[in-house]
C-alpha cells in the first residue's frame, strides 16, 4: 500500500496519486491533502466538514457566491433540455441571449460577444483577432503584441508571450515572436499604502510612446493590459493610467484590448474595469464571473468596428476560422445568462461599491501589523503585502494562508502579497472574520 492510499483510508478521501494538479505543490497537497467538498454562499466546507469562509470567491470568480439557488437551477433544466449543440455552422438561443445580455452590459461600442472556455483562451481569441483584423483592412504588417510586466494573461502561448510573470515563461521556450512589455506600475516608494488607485506613475503609461518609437507603429497590432493586475499581486493603475495608454493606442492605430478576467462582473464595483475607470477599450476579455464559477465560459467582447472589418468578405465564406468545441456550450450560456439574473436582480455590482470602503477600512487596519509594507484595495480586490522572510520568498505569505485556513478563513497568496477578492454577496461582518483572522496569522509569526 502506497502512503496515499494509507492517507485515503484513514481519512475516506480517494486514492491522490493520479490526479496533476495545476499551480499546485503536488507533492506538498498529497502529503497535507485540503480538500472542499461542498459550498453554499459565502462559504466552502472540507471533506472533514470544517466550515470556511471564502475569502476569494473560489479563484476570484464566484462572484455571486457558490451554488446560489437560481444558477443551480438554470444549469440543471438546461441539462435536460439540451446538453450540446454543434457549435459552428448550428446554434442555439441561449447563447444568442447571452450574447446580447452582456454586450448591452458593456460599454458603448462594444456591441459583439466571441464565446470560449476560460481567461485564457479569450486572451488567444482577442490576439487572434487582433492579427486578423489589421492584416483584413491591408495593415498586415502590424503583427507586434505589447504586453505589460507582472502582467497576467492565462496559460496559452499567446498568453504566456504577452505576460510578465517569469516562473509561467521561463520553462516554456521561445514563445510569440516580435513581443514587447510596458514597465509595470507597481512602486513601493511612491505608492505604499494608497487608497485606491494611486496618485503617482500615470507617466509610465507614456513609456508606450517609445515602444512604439522603437518598433514604429505601423508594427504593432495591439495592447493587452489588466485594469487591475489580479495574479501578480493586485496592482492598481495610477490615476490617469488607463486613459493615457488608451490615448496612445488611439493616436497610433493601436488595438487596446482591456483583460478583464478578473475586473470584470462586479468585481470593481462596477460592471467592468472599463465601465468602472471610464476607459473604453477595443476588446475586452472575459471569464470567471461570467458564470459565477459555476460552468466554464469566457467570452471576448468586441467593438463593431472589429466585427464590421471582419465581415467585409464574401457573403457565405467563414470569416474568421477560430473557435471551439465547446464556444457557448448551452451549460455554461445557461449558467451566464443566470448569473446575470442574479447581478441585476440582486444589485451586487452596487453593493460591492456600496461596500468597497468597509472594505478598504478594515484592510488598511493592517497597516501597522508586523511585516505589513502595503495595503492596497479597490472595489472588492485587495492586498497585504508582506517582508519576505530573508532567502525563503513566498513562505511568509504561505505560512499566513495555512495558519488562515486553520482558523476557517481561505485566502490568497501570491508571493509574498496575501490578496483578497470575495464574492460580492460579503457582509461587513464577514469582512471583519476575514481581516482579524489574517491579524491574528500575521501576528504569530
Ligand atoms: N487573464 C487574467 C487577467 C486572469 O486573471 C486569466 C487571463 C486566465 O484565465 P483562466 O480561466 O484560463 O485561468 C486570468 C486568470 C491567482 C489566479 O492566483 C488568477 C487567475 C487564475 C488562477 C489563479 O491569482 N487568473
Ligand atoms: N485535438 C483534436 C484531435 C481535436 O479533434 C480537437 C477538436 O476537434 C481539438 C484538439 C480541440 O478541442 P477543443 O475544440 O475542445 O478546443
Amino acid at each position: 500500500m502506497t502512503d496515499n492510499t494509507a492517507r485515503k483510508l484513514a481519512a475516506d478521501l480517494p486514492d491522490l496519486e493520479s490526479y496533476w494538479m495545476p499551480f499546485t505543490a503536488n507533492r506538498y497537497f498529497k502529503q497535507h491533502p485540503r480538500m472542499i467538498s461542498r459550498a453554499e454562499g459565502m462559504h466552502c466546507y472540507t471533506h472533514d466538514g470544517r466550515k470556511l469562509l471564502d475569502a476569494v470567491a473560489g479563484l476570484w470568480c464566484c462572484n455571486a457566491g457558490h451554488c446560489h439557488p437560481k444558477i443551480v437551477e438554470a444549469i440543471k433544466s438546461q441539462a435536460e433540455t439540451l446538453d450540446y449543440a454543434m457549435a459552428f455552422q448550428l446554434g442555439h438561443p441561449t447563447v444568442f441571449e447571452l450574447a446580447n445580455r452582456l454586450t448591452d452590459m458593456a460599454p458603448q461600442g462594444i456591441d459583439y460577444a466571441f464565446f470560449v472556455n476560460s481567461g485564457s483562451e479569450a486572451v488567444d481569441t482577442a490576439l487572434k483577432m487582433a492579427l486578423a483584423y489589421h492584416r483584413i483592412r491591408g495593415d498586415a504588417a502590424r503583427t507586434r503584441l505589447i504586453g505589460r510586466e507582472k502582467g497576467y494573461h492565462g496559460v496559452g502561448f499567446g498568453g504566456i508571450s504577452v505576460g510578465g510573470i517569469s516562473p509561467n515563461r521561463k520553462m516554456f521556450g521561445t514563445m510569440l515572436p516580435g513581443v514587447d512589455h510596458l514597465p509595470h506600475t507597481h512602486n513601493l516608494e511612491h505608492n505604499a499604502f494608497s487608497r485606491g488607485l494611486p496618485e503617482w506613475g500615470a507617466h509610465l503609461a507614456d513609456e508606450l510612446e517609445n515602444i512604439v518609437a522603437l518598433h514604429d507603429a505601423s508594427t504593432i497590432a495591439a495592447v493587452i493590459i489588466e485594469p487591475i493586475a489580479g495574479s501578480a499581486g493586485v496592482l492598481l493603475p495610477p490615476q490617469g493610467y488607463l486613459q493615457r495608454v488608451k490615448d496612445i493606442c488611439d493616436r497610433h492605430g493601436i488595438l487596446l484590448i482591456f483583460d478583464e478576467v478578473i475586473c470584470g462582473f462586479g468585481r470593481t464595483g462596477d460592471s467592468f474595469g472599463a465601465t468602472r475607470f471610464g476607459v473604453t477599450p477595443d476588446m475586452m476579455t472575459t471569464a470567471k464571473g461570467l458564470t459565477s464559477g459555476t460552468v466554464p465560459m469566457g467570452a471576448v467582447l468586441a467593438s463593431g468596428e472589429i466585427y464590421d472589418t471582419f465581415m467585409s468578405g464574401p457573403e457565405g465564406a467563414i470569416e474568421f476560422f477560430h473557435g471551439y468545441t465547446y464556444s457557448g456550450h448551452p451549460l455554461a450560456a445557461a449558467a451566464g445568462c443566470a448569473t446575470l439574473d442574479v447581478y441585476q436582480g440582486e444589485g451586487l455590482f452596487d453593493r460591492a461599491r456600496a461596500m468597497e470602503d468597509t472594505f478598504a477600512d478594515a484592510l488598511h487596519s493592517l497597516k501597522d501589523e508586523p511585516n505589513v509594507i502595503d495595503v492596497r484595495n479597490f472595489g472588492l480586490i485587495g492586498a497585504v503585502e508582506l517582508t519576505p522572510i530573508e532567502g525563503q520568498p513566498t513562505a511568509r505569505a504561505m505560512s499566513i494562508f495555512r495558519e488562515c485556513f486553520d482558523d476557517g478563513v481561505i485566502i490568497r497568496t501570491t508571493g509574498d502579497t496575501l490578496a483578497f477578492s470575495p464574492p460580492l454577496i460579503i457582509s461587513k461582518d464577514e469582512i471583519g472574520i476575514v481581516v482579524e483572522a489574517v491579524r491574528k496569522a500575521l501576528r504569530n509569526q
